[in-house]
């Protein structure tokens, strides 16, 4: 049994190779998620896309489940061009590139529609030009859902059942600020350690949206969740631009094109999962806290605006992105 198993594997790993050998260029790309979630199987989407139209030439190799390393320490890989493709939240750019907070502010969307007809807009074209100025180029946007809080310790029914529970968040000042601004303490920490941090109590809890909350398992150590939609973080994918500038013109504009085509499998895919998901956690016996009153959630986030909009240029992006229908 044994034995058929190595072998099996060998020549899996064979035939990986052979198809490899096939590639003139292999783009390595990186995502936190596993396999078979939304944004690795539409980054594997978008190399089947782009290996076909390039006559097998061009190939991506996903490595999911954060194989690669935490957000924060691949989009710094990213930017060396060590790796050349990154699906990530918008979040962790926040510190990096400014005016991808405007997409990170609390409430900042009145739903996924009004999302991606920001992101599918003139506005979205804007954050992804940004890039270009710290080593990267944005290829396209993904869904994230809305974001939600989740606890070990007590259902929160209101703003004040917030007060002194300590919240892992996603490395940006923002997010920090923000549950700071809802009377909680913030701690900022990679996404692979929330779980282990929940466990040991280090932390109360976290927030995500449903597809997380359930493929991290952190619903297993967080039985309570509270649907303030307090975010909406578009996420993106990135490539290198060293890994750019090795293409040719007509080779980026392939690039280009299949990250594109890739939105809207992603999106199909991103409402299929976070239905599965909501049942997964809803069976678990998590309890979910829907009947809460969002305004003073929405008050408190004016805090927010009024440290991190500050700039001409931040201030009408905001006011750029209410103005969308
Ligand atoms: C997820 C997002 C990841 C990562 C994670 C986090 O919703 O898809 O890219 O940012 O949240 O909270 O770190």
């Amino acid at each position: 049994m044994k034995m058929k198993t190595t072998l099996a594997a060998l020549l899996a790993s064979a035939a990986m190779v052979s198809a490899a050998n096939a590639c003139e260029i292999t783009l390595r790309s990186s995502d936190t998620h596993p396999e078979g979630y939304p944004t690795v199987v539409a980054v594997e989407k978008m190399g089947e896309m782009l290996e076909e139209r390039s006559d097998g030439r061009i190939c991506v190799e996903v490595f999911h489940s954060a194989q690669l390393g935490e957000e924060k320490d691949t989009i710094e890989q990213t930017q060396l061009g060590v790796i050349d493709l990154n699906r990530v939240s918008l979040g962790p750019f926040n510190n990096i590139i400014e005016e991808t907070k405007v997409f990170s502010l609390p409430y900042i969307f009145r739903g996924t529609d009004h999302m991606h007809a920001v992101v599918d807009g003139e506005v979205g074209e804007k954050i992804l030009n940004e890039f270009q100025n710290h080593q990267l180029v944005g290829l396209a946007y993904y869904d994230g859902g809305s974001r939600s809080f989740y606890n070990s310790q007590k259902p929160i029914t209101s703003i004040e059942d917030m007060e002194g529970l300590k919240f892992r968040v996603m490395q940006s000042d923002v997010f920090v600020d923000m549950v700071d601004a809802l009377g909680a303490n913030a701690t900022p920490l990679p996404y692979g350690e929330v779980y282990s941090s929940i466990q040991t109590g280090v932390i109360d809890g976290a927030e995500n949206n449903w597809p997380s909350f359930e493929s991290s398992g952190h619903y297993e150590v967080a039985g309570y969740y509270t649907l303030d939609q307090h975010l909406i973080v578009p996420e993106v994918l990135v490539m290198s631009q060293a890994s750019w500038n090795k293409l040719s013109p007509e080779d980026q504009e392939l690039v280009r094109q299949a990250a594109k085509d890739s939105v809207p499998i992603m999106r199909e895919l991103w409402a299929e999962r976070e239905k599965a998901s909501e049942e997964k956690v809803r069976a678990a016996g998590v309890e979910i806290i829907e009947d809460i009153d969002k305004q003073p959630f929405m008050d408190a986030m004016n805090a927010v605006y009024d440290k991190h909009v500050t700039s001409e240029k931040l201030k009408s992006l905001v006011d750029e992105i209410r103005a969308v229908e």
